[in-house]
């Protein structure tokens, strides 16, 4: 596959931006190589601008769950194009997607528009310090809530796959209030909130880790959450940024039946537009400015483009309730991948659940940031670059998740099957 037109980009983009992409994930340093420049993509393809087709797998990082340019979509999105780009001022579109995530999502009862995951998760936890007048927080290892200063410490994503999992350029007092514990451990939550539960304004937590690759949460674990945080009055924040919409339509919590005091969402409510938000209890959103004292803002919030692609977006998944087929395909490929890497004798675990999948090469099941650390990330690159080669675009980190959509066909999902026994035979221990 010929990537000479992709090489000559990325040199003319280095001249200019840093690092020659606009986030770090974008880039193929933890595998090797350069990253390739898009030209286009339809359904489950993306096209580079050498003219190879690739069955993509990173699906934007979450947003195209339809798969790439679904026509309902992209007519609805030029339609309000054609009347302004953005006014600064309230439309009615951002209404009508409120109502719509609202009705989805039982423990949203008032949200805020905002123009990424990071300003969301950023803007839940100065709420839920306004509310509660505390100021510790509680993340977890490996989790990732976007680049927010007090919430980039051992942090998954690009942090995790660069190896730097707390970000230099953030000082100590920023991170002070920031206590990290390990996923899925409820002792350990349990011990801290004996010892500190007074001073602990919320809880922050990916129901399903998706940005140290994709890891479920043990049962119980975010029931054990939502009792312990109930009982010192601390917030509990769900950042469903990725499985927001993506899982069934609504949250993770609808089907945990589990009610957060605050969520974040992103990705899929936007189909692929900047589009997030954080909502909640109403009494709880009722500080955010300009009804409370909690300042929050954006030029672009709400911005028309973004709502009508996310209004587009949500109306088709919930007239086609793509969940079930999803997860059933999902379930094919990850399974398959997994069989195939074992016939070759490699340590693979294949995690799955809806329409997101890591495949590990570990010997063991991650179920935390520690476990995953213990994978093989050599074996994870050549793979990726075996994959590549034969047309088939992956996540390039051990640490992210791979994302189906609706477009994806038997075709793809027998092609990649078929496609990794020939690299995993490939691939020299
Ligand atoms: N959460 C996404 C990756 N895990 C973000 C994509 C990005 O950082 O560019």
């Amino acid at each position: 596959m010929g990537k000479k037109m992709s090489e000559a980009a990325f040199l003319e983009a280095e001249k200019y931006i840093a690092g020659g992409v606009d986030s770090p994930v974008r880039a193929f340093k933890a595998v090797g190589g350069d990253p390739l420049f898009i030209q286009k993509g339809k359904g489950s393809k993306i096209y580079d601008i050498d003219g190879n087709e690739y069955i993509d797998y990173v699906g934007s990082w979450g947003p195209a769950i339809l798969g790439h340019a679904p026509e309902k979509v992209i007519d609805a999105v030029r339609k309000v194009a054609e009347r302004g780009l953005s006014f600064g001022a309230p439309t009615i579109l951002e209404t009508e997607l409120a109502r719509r995530i609202i009705k989805a999502i039982p423990s949203i009862e008032r949200l805020r528009f905002v123009s990424s995951g990071t300003e969301a998760a950023m803007s839940a936890l100065r709420l839920a310090r306004g509310f509660t007048k505390r100021e510790d927080i509680v993340k977890f290892t490996g989790c990732y809530h976007g680049h927010v200063d007090s919430l980039l410490v051992e942090a998954g994503s690009g942090a995790a796959t660069f190896g730097n999992p707390t970000s230099s350029g953030i000082p100590k007092d920023f991170a002070r209030h920031t206590i990290v514990l390990p996923y899925n451990d409820i002792d350990a939550c349990q011990n801290l909130f004996k010892e500190l539960g007074e001073t602990i304004a919320c809880v922050i937590v990916e129901p399903i880790a998706g940005n140290m690759g994709t890891i479920l949460p043990n049962e119980n674990f975010l029931s054990a959450l939502r009792e312990i945080t109930l009982k010192y009055g601390s917030l509990l924040i769900f950042d469903e940024v990725l499985t927001g919409f993506r899982i069934t339509y609504g949250g993770y919590q609808n089907l945990m039946g589990i009610r957060p005091d605050i969520t974040c969402l992103g990705k899929v409510i936007g189909g692929g537009m900047p589009v997030a938000l954080y909502g909640g209890r109403k009494e709880v959103m009722s500080l955010v400015s300009p009804q409370g004292d909690v300042y929050q803002a954006g030029t672009l919030s709400g911005n028309p483009l973004a709502m009508i692609s996310g209004i587009e977006t949500l109306d088709i998944l919930r007239r086609e309730n793509p969940y079930l087929s999803l997860h059933q395909t999902t379930e094919k490929l990850a399974l398959g991948l997994e069989e195939e890497g074992k016939r070759s004798n490699l340590p693979v675990k294949a995690s799955f659940i809806g329409s997101m999948f890591t495949l590990f090469f570990c010997d063991k099941m991650p179920g935390n940031f520690d476990m995953v650390n213990r994978c093989d990330t050599s074996l994870f690159s050549m793979y990726f670059k075996g994959m590549l080669k034969n047309g088939v675009y992956l996540p390039p980190s051990q640490f992210e998740t791979n994302f189906l959509s609706c477009a994806h066909t038997e075709d793809d999902i027998r092609k990649t099957i078929d496609i990794s026994k020939e690299v995993f035979k490939d691939i020299k221990r």
